[in-house]
């Protein structure tokens, strides 16, 4: 015979029990199946209830009550569990969404280290006073070449280096184009970024057919040499590291007279040749600088191409290409991995709220 506490405590553990058959149920044919073997007439309640007349009757009032109130909380679940069965099976049958399924959380995007690079160092010419200027891929050979003092015949224009859609329109080589439409639509002083990607004929380790180049003008009166020195120092220490140092080696560009190739001191050894357990720094080859631009004073050719008077004014003009910007900044040896899209290395550049 059992006493009134033992069924007290069967019938309040049938609760517990059920609901974790319940749990695991996942179709209502497991649940038919618990309510057979729980509420059924040979199942585990009627087994227990089949005990109260045993009981002392001075028991048996109080132990009726609470099986009764065992059988309905085990219908309640029963029913609830049907619900959500049932809920789920029509909304997957009509609808085919399951709302029982766990969520799957979305890719989320970032921007590439080139586009990061290009917005960064746009921010710090638009900080100087610079505009952004865009315009076509597609050029015409008067704004890609001829305008530019390159004339029929330069070895620039050679079937080697560039990409012919016709004869007269070009994929363009450089962003330069767009300092020339600029300059015909407005008069000086004006200053003006022009960032874009530019296409060549050129396809190994260090070199890919698109790449994104920034170039950059200024045109006044008496605009100086020194004003250039001054505007790319202010904008490699930005983009760079405050203490980075440059210097101007000559060079000829076609467009530009006097030119001049920019080196910045080496951003990986900070100009010691040297990185810190002793070895040869990879990035500069020992010399302490690294090539990351092109300038000079704007060829007197070319502001009469435009019809701007080379007796009044001068100005300033210079070309960085900015996967080479991207890898000295984020020391990235090889050009191939930004066009690769591949993911783990996308991911590194995610920023925290820069998605
Ligand atoms: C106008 C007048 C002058 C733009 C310039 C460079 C020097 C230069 C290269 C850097 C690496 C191209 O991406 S790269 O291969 N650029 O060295 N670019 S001066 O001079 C101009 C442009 C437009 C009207």
């Amino acid at each position: 015979m059992s006493s009134a506490q033992e069924i007290n405590a069967s019938l309040k553990s049938l609760i517990q029990e059920f609901e974790e058959i319940l749990d695991q149920a996942s179709s209502l044919q497991e649940v038919e199946e618990a309510r057979v073997a729980f509420l059924g007439r040979k199942g585990r309640l009627a087994g227990i209830m089949s005990k109260l007349p045993g009981l002392d009757p001075h028991d048996r009032p109080q132990a009726g009550r609470t099986a009764n109130q065992v059988k309905s909380e085990l219908n309640r679940l029963l029913e609830d569990k049907k619900k959500v069965l049932e809920t789920k099976s029509r909304s997957v049958q009509d609808t085919g969404f399951d709302p029982s399924l766990p969520g799957r959380i979305p890719d989320v995007g970032s921007l590439h280290p080139v586009t990061r690079v290009v917005q960064d160092i746009c921010n710090i010419f638009v900080g100087l006073g610079f505009d952004i200027v865009t315009g076509p891929e597609v050029e015409t050979d008067f704004y890609n070449f001829e305008a530019l003092n390159l004339p029929p015949g330069h070895p620039a224009r050679d079937m080697q280096d560039t990409l012919y859609i016709t004869e007269s329109l070009v994929l363009r080589t450089h962003t330069s184009p767009l300092q020339i439409r600029t300059m015909e639509k407005r008069s000086p002083p004006l200053a003006a970024i022009a960032p874009g990607k530019v296409y060549r004929r050129d396809s190994d380790l260090t070199h890919t057919p698109m790449f994104h180049q920034i170039e950059g003008f200024l045109v006044d009166t008496r605009v100086s040499m020194a004003d250039l020195r001054g505007t790319l120092t202010a904008f490699a220490q930005r983009i760079f590291d405050p203490g980075v140092k440059i210097r101007f080696r000559p060079s000829f560009f076609p467009f530009t007279e006097p030119s001049a190739e920019v080196d910045i001191s080496c951003v990986m050894c900070q100009g010691r040749g040297r990185v810190h357990d002793g070895t040869a720094c990879r990035v500069c080859k020992e010399t302490g600088w690294v090539e990351v631009l092109g300038c000079g004073m704007i060829d007197p050719e070319v502001f009469l191409q435009v019809g701007y008077d080379p007796e009044e004014y001068t100005g300033f003009a210079f070309g960085l290409g900015v996967e080479r910007v991207a890898m000295l900044k984020y020391g990235i040896n090889d050009l191939r991995m930004f066009f690769e899209n591949d993911l783990k290395f996308l991911n590194q550049f995610i920023q925290a709220g820069h998605r």
